[in-house]
């Protein structure tokens, strides 16, 4: 089951430019930076509630939000949404008829279990689906 929105994801050229807007321009802090290999980002994370921010920062050419940049600059990348097991939720989603880009669960920041939802599928949102191990 969906339980909240988890994190709203934010793809950006550099963390380094656009950590200042968060915490100065807006007063919230950086709770911590993280890389995460497999996704080809580096990330930086905000509470704001329970909700976070993460800011992304591609680390290689061919990482999707460095394709994400080319095209549309910086701005919202995905929407991510906590769920108890990711797993039963891509099954219901492809039993549904949604388009998965990851059949089974990948390693996400903070330790997390993720798997996104093509954008084709989703009325033009990426969407992550995402559990604590
Ligand atoms: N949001 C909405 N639409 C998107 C999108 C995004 N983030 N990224 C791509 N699209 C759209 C493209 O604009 C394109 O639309 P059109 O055909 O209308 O032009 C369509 O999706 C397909 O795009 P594409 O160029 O053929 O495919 P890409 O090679 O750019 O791949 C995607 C797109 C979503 C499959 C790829 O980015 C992906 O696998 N993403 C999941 C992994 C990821 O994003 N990791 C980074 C974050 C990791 C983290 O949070 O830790």
């Amino acid at each position: 089951m969906i339980k909240k929105v988890d994190h709203i994801g934010i793809a950006v050229p550099s963390l380094e430019e656009a950590i200042p807007f968060y915490e100065k321009t807006l007063g919230l802090k950086c709770e911590h930076i993280e890389e995460v290999a497999a996704q080809k980002v580096r990330t930086a994370f905000f509470a704001v509630g329970e909700v976070h921010i993460e800011l992304l920062e591609p680390t290689a050419p061919d990482s999707p939000v460095a394709k994400f940049l080319e095209k549309n600059g910086s701005g919202v990348h995905h929407v991510a949404l906590a769920t108890d097991d990711v797993m039963a939720q891509l099954d219901q989603a492809k039993e549904a008829g949604c388009r998965l880009i990851n059949e089974t669960p990948v390693d996400g920041a903070g330790g997390k279990k993720i798997a996104f939802l093509h954008p084709k599928s989703t009325f033009g949102v990426l969407t992550e689906l995402c559990a604590k191990k």
